[in-house]
């Protein structure tokens, strides 16, 4: 077995020089931005290269698993692993617990295999559509991706390390650090009775394939349903706390509204956070693209995706008249709870015009997707219905 991925730079091609982990722009385009190619991936949009953030173009999202080499990056902190030496790389789980473990990737697998499929999605993808605007990444849709996860369940190797009657929190800690001591140390917890719930996964691998470098290389936290800020990559250690973690990246950072919309009037600031924890319902058109021109009297497929926070998706429905009327989608092959499901609706426009192309999902629990966009001060959770402008000709 072939444990090393010291060699992985060379996936590159050209990047030779083996301190520049960055990427190259590329002449191609995608929604009027430029790629980039970074180590394992392919050409992708960049929002920025130290720390990388990567975006990916929406033509991938007609597929129903999104490529490895095609999934958004996303880090917070400089100094990113550029490689890891799996004959060194060990998982220590410590804190309040019976037993300190140090798993090797061989130990690591020896736990019982878990395998499923499930949306990846930043906690700010779409923050680029908020008005009025907010700093950050400025993402468009592309910071998301459906992914088949394998690895080892988090409760099994917490049950073996024996959590402590008194515990509270469980903190995730990745191999990236910050350039200078003063910018914290990428942390993130979760409560333990979330910890240990069944579906919560230390994944090492994405769509049959090891994790690559940039996507957490070689283990990294999966908790399904939830934003990605939790998904922790590159794990070195899982602490096991007596009391409540509230460290900068679980506070202030990753905060939303306390309040049911998670939402305030634009501009303005809650009165008391949250920490963000699980999706809200989201769909997408992804054909035809936006500005696309269609032939009058000619079918057309309209299609996307959907998803929830893990309560699979009940129903689709389509507008081709910018939201007067509706219909409904037909879904495709459901992949479990939280994955994101395929939809088509076929359209036959007997008028040339302009027409306004909307899908609103729900999920089984009767969560669905405003009119209007939730405003919060940190572009999280953006669900709004799109619409999107097609010329039919
Ligand atoms: N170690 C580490 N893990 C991390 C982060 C990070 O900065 N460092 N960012 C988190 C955030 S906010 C997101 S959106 C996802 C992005 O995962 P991806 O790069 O595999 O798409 O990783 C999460 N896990
Ligand atoms: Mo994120």
């Amino acid at each position: 077995m072939n444990f090393s991925r010291r060699d992985f730079l060379r996936t590159a091609g050209t990047v030779g020089l083996a301190a520049a982990f960055g990427g190259f722009p590329t002449d191609i385009f995608a929604e009027g931005r430029r790629l980039y190619k970074f180590p394992e991936k392919t050409d992708l949009i960049l929002l920025t290269s130290r720390p990388p953030q990567l975006e990916t173009p929406l033509h991938y999202f007609k597929e129903l698993i999104t490529p490895n080499n095609a999934l958004f990056v996303r880090w917070h902190l400089a100094d990113i692993p550029e490689r890891v030496d799996l004959n060194e790389w060990r998982l220590r789980i410590g804190g309040n617990t019976d037993r300190e473990l140090e798993l090797s990737m061989y130990d690591l697998k020896k736990f019982e295999r878990a395998t499923y499929t499930a949306v990846i999605q930043c906690s700010g993808n779409g923050r680029s559509f908020f008005e009025p605007k907010i700093a950050g990444g400025q993402w468009q849709n592309g910071a998301m991706g459906n992914v088949t996860w394998s690895g080892a369940r988090l409760k099994d190797i917490l049950k073996q390390a024996g959590i402590r009657a008194n515990s509270v929190d469980v903190v995730f800690d990745g191999l990236d650090s910050g350039p200078l001591p003063k910018v914290p140390d990428f942390l993130k917890s979760l409560p333990v009775d979330k910890a240990v719930e069944d579906d919560i996964m230390i994944a090492y691998e994405m769509n049959g394939e090891p994790l690559t470098m940039l996507n957490g290389f070689p283990a990294r936290l999966i908790v399904p349903g939830w934003y990605a800020t939790y998904w922790v990559k590159a794990l070195r250690g899982i602490t096991v706390a007596t009391k409540k973690y509230e460290e900068f990246w679980m506070k202030p950072a990753y905060r939303i509204p306390d309040n049911p919309c998670a939402c305030v009037p634009p501009g303005s600031k809650p009165d008391r956070t949250a920490p963000i924890t699980r999706m809200n319902t989201r769909s997408l058109v992804i054909e035809p693209a936006a500005g696309t021109s269609l032939k009058v009297n000619r079918a057309v497929d309209i299609m996307g995706i959907a998803f929830s926070g893990g309560y699979s998706i009940k129903d689709v429905i389509v507008s081709v008249d910018g939201g007067k009327t509706w219909r409904e989608a037909r879904c495709g092959r459901d992949m479990g709870r939280y994955s994101w499901i395929q939809w088509s609706h076929t359209w036959k426009p007997d008028k040339k015009g302009k027409y306004t192309i909307m899908a609103r999902a729900a999920n089984s629990i009767g969560e669905s997707q405003p009119f209007e966009s939730l405003w919060n001060p940190s572009g999280y959770m953006w669900n709004k219905i799109e619409g999107l402008e097609v010329n039919v000709v």
